[in-house]
């Protein structure tokens, strides 16, 4: 694929790293009032990164307020009809965790993926959100029951029911965390990170529904996940993958996404070795 030559030309040369160092980081004309409304300060882990007024998740039912520190990333995929819908969110707060389990349950999302461990050299990324196994706690009108818990020295694989208290209605909801890859920087191995996406993809099939992604600001990480899979789904499509149009695509509905030149170096690279590996392939008469 042609697309991907200049891709490994870019790469080798400097230029890729030069182009995204260029690219906005926000998109002009896009405002972030909301998240600055004094009822919603405390609700942002970071006060350098708040969501678009215009691609927000509005609560419906919190009683907390509408407001959460998340966006809508839609991905669409030209020419097989695909448009892969995820949820870019900050790792919840003390105070957002019943918020972030309401958005769970109002998006009808059955897959969260944390990309962060809950401390990082002493500071802490994300609250532990979530129930010990076979524990059962309350947020808000949501009950939340850990199910099932396998760890693995990368990764952790969680299951949870979820009930809502006024209906009854329950759910089941798959969590899937990468535990080696610190802010700020790449993940340890390629391999661990490649076999991870193709787990979350495994298990997105066939679903409808957001995927909610998240890390510590939910920008960095969130946005190199992204961003693979979105090529992966292009190669099997067999269309070009512009790594930076992916991140402008991103970047024009959740600001920053992709944090580093060493995260973006680190994505193009484990798309070129997917694509020369053939892991994922060209799917003939493709159509879903
Ligand atoms: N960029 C941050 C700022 O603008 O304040 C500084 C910062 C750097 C914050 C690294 C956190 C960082 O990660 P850690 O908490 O893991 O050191
Ligand atoms: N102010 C923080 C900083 O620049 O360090 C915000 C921040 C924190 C940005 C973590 C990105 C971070 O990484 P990630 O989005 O992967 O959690």
């Amino acid at each position: 694929d042609s697309s991907l030559l200049l891709l490994q030309e870019g790469i080798e040369s400097g230029a890729a790293i030069a182009q995204f160092e260029q690219l906005y980081r926000k998109k002009p004309g896009l405002t972030v009032n909301v998240a600055r409304l004094d009822a919603n300060v405390n609700k942002n882990r970071y006060r350098d990164i708040s969501p678009y007024d215009q691609t927000r998740v509005v609560l419906k039912n919190s009683i907390n307020g509408d407001y959460i520190n998340a966006n809508y990333v839609n991905m669409e995929i030209p020419g097989s009809g695909i448009i892969n819908r995820y949820i870019a969110a900050q790792g919840p707060l003390p105070n957002t965790c019943t918020d972030f389990w309401q958005m769970v349950w109002e998006q009808q999302s059955s897959l969260v993926v944390m990309l962060t461990t809950k401390v990082e050299r002493g500071r802490v990324k994300c609250h532990q959100y979530w129930p010990q196994l076979y524990e059962t706690e309350d947020f808000g009108a949501l009950q939340i029951t850990c199910v099932k818990e396998e760890e693995t020295p990368s990764f952790a694989f969680r299951e949870f029911n979820l009930t809502h208290v006024e209906t009854n209605e329950e759910r089941h909801i798959r969590h899937m965390q990468y535990i080696a890859w610190p802010d700020h920087g790449v993940p340890d191995d390629p391999s661990d990170f490649l076999h991870f996406v193709v787990k979350v993809r495994q298990a997105r099939q066939a679903m409808v529904e957001p995927t909610i992604v998240h890390c510590s600001a939910g920008i960095g990480r969130t946005g190199v996940l992204i961003t693979m899979e979105t090529a992966m789904y292009l190669i099997e499509a067999n269309q070009p993958v512009y790594p930076l149009t992916i991140v402008r695509q991103m970047r024009d509905q959740r600001a920053m996404l992709i944090q580093t030149s060493s995260q973006y170096k680190f994505v193009c690279e484990a798309i070129l070795r997917v694509y020369n590996e053939g892991l994922v392939k060209p799917v003939e008469d493709f159509r879903r």
